[in-house]
This record gives C-alpha cells, structure tokens and sequence, in this order.
C-alpha cells in the first residue's frame, strides 16, 4: 500500500489517543467508564444484559427470567418476554414524537435523493404487513426477501418482524441456484423481489432469475411472489402466483397491529458460508438480537438524536441487518441507505454524499477504502481532499481485518485526523460487534480491533481451550453465552452444536472461527484470520468447499481444489486447481476454460465467488491416503516455492507443473 506513505508495521506500532472533545460527549466516556461495564458484567453477567434488556426496549410483556442454560449450547434469553422489534424501530419513536424525522435519505444509482420520515416509514410498513397478512402469511412462517438496496428492503424486513413471520434476505448478487438452495432450505412461502436493480448505471435482472430458480424446481413452497418495481424493465408475471407490491400495498390499511412474539421468536434468518458445501442458514432470535444492535449503535457508532448515520452495507448480509435495518431504527437516527456502488458515476461517490448528506457517522469495508485509496491515487479528481468531509465525527470498518497503513489513510484523509476509526469484529453468527473499541474510550492501534464489548467474554485460547498469554496467537472463542448469539442453524442443530460448540473445546465455548493474538502490552486483540475452509474475499465469506462443488459440477472437470491467496484489493483471492475429466488443457485454450468455469461458478453461486485465478493441473498435490494438500497449494498460489517438506506426497512432481500452469 503506497497510499499512506507508511507501511503497515510503521502504522501498527502507532497509538491514537481519544480526542478529548469527543470523549466528553460520548456514551461511554472514558477508559474508566468502559473498565466499569465491563466489572459490572463480568460481577452480574445475565444481570448487567437484563438491565439495558428493559432500559433500550419496549416490552409488551416483561420478562421474568433472563437467561436459560438449561439446554445449553441453545441458549435462551429473555424467553417470557414478549415485544415486536418493528414496534421498537417505529413505533415508539412515533408516538414520541419523532414522527416528522427523517429515518431514511435513499440516494438512487442515478443519485435521485427521497427522504422518508419515521411516520412515513411506519405506514408503508404497516401496509405490507396487512398485505402479507392478506397472502396467508403466518408468524413463524419464513419469507425470503430478494432485493436491492432500497427503501423497499427495509420495509419488507420490518415488516416481516411486525407480523412475526421470519425473514430471510438473500443478497441480490446471489444466482439462481443459490436463490433456489435457500429458498428450498428454509421452506419459504412468499418471495419480494423488484424488477430489475440498478447499479453502476446498468440494470440488472432480479424477477428472471426468481422465475428461473423457481424453474428449478424445488421451491414449491413458495405460493406468491411480490415485485417491487424498481426500473420498470419488462418483466414476464405469472398468474395467479405474482403481484405488484404497489398493487397490494395500496389496497391495505395504513396501520397494523404489531404481532407480540416472545423475545425467542426467530427474527430471521441469514445464509451464510462454513467449511461445508453447503450455506448454514443462522437463526436469529427477536429479543436478544434487537438487544445488541441497539446497544452496540448507541456505544460503538455513539448514535446521537442529531447525527447522520451510514453503513454502505447491503441489506443482504448481516451488517446491512443490524446496522441499517435494525440498530439505527431502533435509536429513532436518521440513516442514509444507498442504492449504488462506491465507484460510480466515479470513485469520488461516497466522498460527495458524505458532504451532500453531511454524514456523521461512516461504517464501510476495508477492501471499499482499499479501492478507493488506487483511485484516488491515480485520478486526483476522486480524491477525498476536493470534498468538504467536515461533518464527519466517527467511521467505522468491519468484515475483514484492516490493513495499518490503509487504516492510516482512512483516519487522516476521510477523518481528516479527527474522528476515531472503530475496527469492529463480529459475525453473522454474533448478531452485532462483539470485539470493538468504543471511540470515547480506547486510544486505537491501527489493525487492531482493541477490547471486547461490555458483556462479552471473548478469548484467545490454545486447542485444550486453555487461555494463552497475551502476545502468544490462538483461537478466537466467547466463554460466555451474549443476547444476539446465533440460536441455531436452521433445521439442523446437530451441525449448529459441532460448528459452533465441539468438543474440542470441552463443547463449552463459542467457536468464533478465527484466529486471534493479543498485544503483549495493551491485551488488544487483533485477528489473524479464519482458521477454517471459508475464505474472505472483499470482505464476503465463501467456503471453498462451496466453490469446489460448483467446480466439479461443470462436465468437464474432475476434481478441484479451491484456496485463498493474499491480495492487496480483496484481501484474499480466490484460486482454484482443477484437473479436466480430459488432458490438461494449456494456452488459448486454457484460457478459454478458465472463462468458462468462472462463468460457471458465477452462475451456480454468483459473480463473486469467481475464482480470479484458474489453474490445470494432471492431478493435485495428495497424500498416499488419498488427502489434497492444501496447505501446498496455498503456497504455490501465493507464488511461493515450497519449502516444506512433501515426502508423504504420492505425487510430488505435480507441485512443479501447477506452480507453473496458469
Ligand atoms: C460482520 C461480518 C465474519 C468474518 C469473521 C472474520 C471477518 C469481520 C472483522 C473481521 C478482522 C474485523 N471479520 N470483521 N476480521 N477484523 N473487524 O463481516 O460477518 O460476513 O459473517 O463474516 O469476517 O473472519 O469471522 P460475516
């Protein structure tokens, strides 16, 4: 990274304190007030949750007991309570008063700008919730939510929650065969989908690709699909089975009796990859859920009545759950939601909303900074600097670690050296931040995602589970069961028990995933990266199993080996080592298969599980019983040549023949 003029060790060893100013104002103000909850945690564990339980919520029906280990690890909280998060996120902020606020400033691709007040938002949610209602849906019953990023998204997942049915977005770049597995996964009787989206100032199809995973059949479940006309592209409707949602918006009442779940109730769910094939669908509960994100954007984003909040996340994956659907609704903030992408109509997007919107609070991806810093490296005209960010006070990065020096970058340009930067590690399974500074209180370390939330008992361990010293790496594990915790992988516990609580670690530990090291000095933690068989490319989990079966689905291919490989944009790469059912294919035609297979991984997964790298080989790299060496792989992907020793190989001149294919 040449942007920062600094290289990632200078940066690291770097510490910024908390500016005084903010931290005066801050809900957690200080170093002390943070060592404070965290005793007041650590001496009350179910006790300090409850407390902010019945301070952030509006309960219908207040909860007796707050948390039940009795079925460990399917932990229960606040089970005899019963609220509606969509009451919570509208609701009460209307009745006091809020009503005329601004809750959502949707900006277009185009750039058109439509700004939604909080009494605006309720009513358009009330309507489709009588109107799913209207459509048989059921609590309980699961909808899956196919859409862009829109104003739409979000009423859809509200509404779900007000009439206690779960939802389940899958993100609009998924295919048709992704869209049919989780449909089929989570017997889905209803589909919202739009039209067409639009990005990057092109349409792209969302209602054909519906029609064409419903055409795969399997999905038979589903008895209405709802479309959102978003472009007004020519889209085929089916009889009896598709409806406008303008049409059955505008036929329902304004107003709709939220449905009182008890706080257990399943939210929603979300897929998302593990080290298997196939996509774990993680199941949320309502109560717990809601919890954390209210809290964790009222302490880590700070969230004050008069801020301007953005998370440039889509709706599609966690972060676009519980940073805008949810956590920013919840506190009665005003929320920009944007539809398009960060380098169009140029790479100068997001600087000139921040100024457009004066953005307060700025929560996007290290690999989006990445991209952003090359461009505006190479065209001055895109550089941060021709925009007044000076409403700016807080941002955020999440999904993957952040690199010091582009870390650096983001606080002195974008923060123009002011605003703290909050790292903050979680996961779809966590709900919501888990290791995170809170800006009034952590001086920062550039890469480091600092100290645990209040309430969380995160640690680095060895593989009996024992705590490692700080300084020494290990595994990334929570001791201690937290409100918004995963409840259970969607119609299969048993792979919820192994994935997440084995017996390795005496099955009493949550199984983050990753690795992870604490500074030797300050017991700040910073994570290594994932100890499984997912990779994180621009900040997306993919398995490579995933990818390895989309591989061999091809006609042509044998066998396929899928591993990840640094890169200064993505953060990781996708490369693949495939053997052909025929000889090994070399020049254009090589090159002509590789196209074709990654056109065939983009349309059994989508486009970003495309292996950027695609090598032939006779054969991988195996043991003599028979294993693929991955581990080999990783190095020759990386470039590497391999120094390690590769006598159990039963082939190991094949290592020469892929290092050189490409
Ligand atoms: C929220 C989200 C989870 C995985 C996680 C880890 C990586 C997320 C990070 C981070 C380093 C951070 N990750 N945030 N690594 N620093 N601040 O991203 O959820 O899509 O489920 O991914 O992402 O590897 O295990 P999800």
């Amino acid at each position: 990274m040449t942007a920062s003029n600094q290289t990632d060790a200078q940066a690291a060893t770097t510490q910024v304190p908390v500016p005084a100013e903010f931290a005066q104002k801050a809900h957690v103000a200080s170093r002390a007030a943070y060592d404070e909850l965290c005793a007041q945690a650590q001496a009350d564990h179910a006790g300090f949750w409850a407390n902010h339980a019945r301070k952030l919520l509006s309960w219908h029906k207040p909860f007796t007991k707050t948390l039940d280990e009795s079925d460990a690890p399917f932990f229960k909280w606040f089970e005899d309570g019963q609220l509606n998060a969509s009451y919570n996120c509208l609701d009460r902020h209307v009745a006091n008063g809020l009503g005329d606020k601004v809750a959502i400033i949707f900006e277009a691709d185009d750039g058109t700008v439509t700004r939604v007040t909080y009494s605006e938002l309720l009513e358009r949610v009330c309507r489709l919730a009588n109107a799913l209602k209207a459509e048989g849906v059921q609590k309980g019953d699961r909808v899956v939510i196919y859409l862009p990023m829109s104003v739409e998204g979000v009423v859809a997942m509200q509404a779900c929650a007000r009439i206690g049915a779960t939802h389940s977005v899958v993100f609009g770049g998924f295919s048709a065969q992704s869209l049919r597995d989780r449909v089929e996964d989570a017997g889905a009787v209803l589909l919202i989908t739009a039209d067409e989206q639009q990005r990057g100032g092109k349409s792209l199809p969302l209602k054909a690709i519906v029609d064409e995973a419903i055409g795969l059949g399997g999905c038979d479940s589903i008895r209405r699909v709802i479309v959102f006309r978003r472009t007004g592209g020519k889209v085929a409707m089916t009889e009896g089975r598709d409806v406008w949602l303008h049409d059955v918006m505008a036929a329902q009442p304004a107003t709709c009796e939220p449905e009182w779940v008890s706080a257990e109730h399943p939210l929603f769910l979300l897929y998302t990859s593990g080290s298997t094939g196939k996509p774990k669908g993680v199941q949320h509960s309502t109560g717990g859920y809601l919890l954390h994100a209210t809290l964790t954007t009222q302490w880590t984003f700070d969230l004050k009545p008069d801020d301007v909040f953005w998370c440039t996340a889509d709706i599609g994956w966690v972060t676009g759950h519980t940073y805008v659907t949810y956590g920013p609704l919840s506190n009665g903030g005003t929320q920009v939601v944007f539809e398009g992408v960060p380098t169009y109509p140029d790479a100068a997007r997001f600087w000139r909303m921040i100024e457009a919107h004066k953005v307060s609070i700025f929560y996007t991806a290290p690999t989006a900074i990445r991209a952003l810093i090359k461009a505006a490296e190479t065209t001055p005209e895109v550089h941060p600097r021709n925009f007044n960010l000076g409403s700016l006070r807080l941002l955020g990065t999440v999904g993957e670690p952040i690199n010091p020096a582009a870390w650096t970058w983001y606080h002195r340009e974008i923060g123009g050296g002011r605003c703290p930067i909050v790292d903050t590690f979680w996961q779809t399974e966590t709900g919501g931040h888990m290791i995170t500074p809170l800006p009034g209180a952590h001086a920062l370390t550039p890469g480091s995602c600092t100290l645990p939330f209040p309430g969380i008992d995160a640690a680095v361990v060895d593989e009996t589970g024992k705590e490692v010293p700080w300084g020494q790496g290990g595994v990334l594990v929570v001791r201690k069961p937290w409100p918004s915790m995963i409840r259970t992988i969607w119609g299969d516990p048993e792979r919820f028990k192994k994935s997440y609580y084995p017996a390795d670690f005496g099955g009493k530990y949550y199984l983050a995933g990753d690795g992870a090291i604490r500074d030797a000095d300050t017991g700040y933690f910073t994570i290594t990266g994932r100890i499984d068989d997912v990779l994180n490319v621009s900040g997306h989990r993919m398995g490579t199993m995933e990818i390895e079966s989309a591989l061999v689905s091809h006609p042509l291919v044998a066998e396929a080996a899928v591993v990840g490989r640094p890169d200064d944009l993505t953060g990781e790469a996708i490369c693949a080592f495939v053997v052909l059912k025929r000889s090994r294919p070399s020049g254009e035609e090589a090159r002509q298969l590789a196209a074709e297979l990654r056109n065939h991984v983009a349309q059994e997964i989508g486009p970003i599980a495309k292996p950027k790298d695609i090598r032939f080989g006779d054969n991988l790299p195996k043991t003599r019983s028979g294993k693929i060496m991955r581990r080999l792989l990783r190095v020759i992907a990386k470039g590497d040549a391999v120094t390690q020793d590769t006598s159990t190989l039963e082939n190991p001149a094949i290592l020469d023949q892929l290092a050189q294919a490409n």
